[in-house]
């Protein structure tokens, strides 16, 4: 598919979403056309500092980010910035400035200067009273987390930005995002990518999450591919905006486990359940449903548990066994 020309800035381009996310972005657009927008002491390095263009990008700071999209005349931004769960729980204040006025300064710019704007949810956004099987698209959103509530907070402000000013905003509620390049960091699904690390490391897997506590995943090419299918989908087949529910998988710690298993049969886990994660844990849901995304915008994610844990045990290998 040829997508029409895009001069993108990346918010958060050195993170676990933003570091693949810009370099895909880069193969598709061009290296020149993405701008990979850091914040001070996450400087790129390597692949992304060698591949296009970079600048200071502090969510933060408004002005910033307007010289920013003015210098390369930017119309789409990837505002990724954002504490993931558990860090934000710990830091409430910082997580409201990063991921609420951060978005704010944000979405004034694209009202302003013109652009589109992608700002990820989760399934944080949802909580207890949410029904937890095949959660629909349109539910109850009573987080009692503060990263529950800068979520719903982003997806309704995303929305009022749009009806008011028409400024294109998208968004997704991502799942638990699995990758092999950078790690998450303070997020309740952190598991499912430490024990990957683990087994292939020869090492014992500390489970911080409950046997049987299902929540939904998806592998970071599948994450790629949402984010960028539905900045490229035509509005006019969008009934939703912010934020569609998306998912490749659902499972529990002994699934992943037997999955590694598999062909790693000496690779040990144990349980040492931390309250914090596994009180967030439980009040996400245990499995989306994702039908609005997949009739909207043709969503179809081409990784499942067993494609992915193949996936990532090459790669990791492939990087970490010398
Ligand atoms: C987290 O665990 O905080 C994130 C998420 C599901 O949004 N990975």
């Amino acid at each position: 598919m040829i997508l029409p020309m895009k001069k993108v800035l990346v918010i958060g381009a050195t993170g676990q979403i933003g570091s693949e996310l810009t370099m895909e972005l880069r193969r598709i657009y061009g290296g020149a056309n993405v701008v990979a927008g850091y914040v001070k002491g996450a400087e790129p390095k390597g692949v992304l500092r060698e591949t296009g263009p970079m600048e200071l990008a502090d969510v933060t700071d408004a002005e910033a980010i307007a010289d920013v999209v003015k210098k390369h005349q930017i119309d789409a931004i990837y505002n990724l910035a954002a504490l993931l769960s558990v860090v934000a729980e710990n830091k409430p204040k910082l997580a409201w400035k990063i991921g609420i006025d951060g978005l704010w300064n944000v979405l004034e710019v694209a009202r302003e200067l013109g652009c589109a704007v992608f700002t990820p949810s989760s399934i944080g956004s949802f909580g207890a009273s949410t029904p937890h099987i095949m959660t629909p698209q349109d539910t109850v959103q009573r987080p009692r987390t503060m990263y529950g509530v800068t979520k719903v907070t982003t997806e309704l402000l995303s929305d009022y930005y749009f009806l008011k000013y028409g400024v294109d905003t998208r968004s997704v509620r991502f799942p638990g995002i699995i990758s092999n390049v950078t790690p998450p960091g303070g997020g309740t699904t952190d598991y499912a990518v430490d024990i990957y690390y683990s087994a292939v490391r020869g090492e014992q897997f500390v489970c911080p999450i409950k046997a049987g506590t299902y929540m939904d995943m998806m592998y970071m090419p599948d994450a790629l591919k949402a984010a960028i299918e539905l900045m490229e989908a035509d509005p006019a087949s969008l009934i939703h905006r912010n934020g569609f529910n998306v998912t490749a998988m659902s499972f529990e710690p002994e699934q992943i486990y037997a999955e590694i298993r598999k062909s790693m049969p000496d690779f040990k886990m144990i349980y040492e359940v931390d309250p914090l994660k596994q009180s967030i844990a439980d009040s996400w849901p245990d499995s989306l449903d994702d039908s609005c995304a997949r009739q909207e915008w043709g969503w179809q994610p081409q990784y499942d548990l067993q494609k992915m844990t193949v996936d990532m045990l090459d790669k990791l290998k492939a990087r970490l066994i010398k």
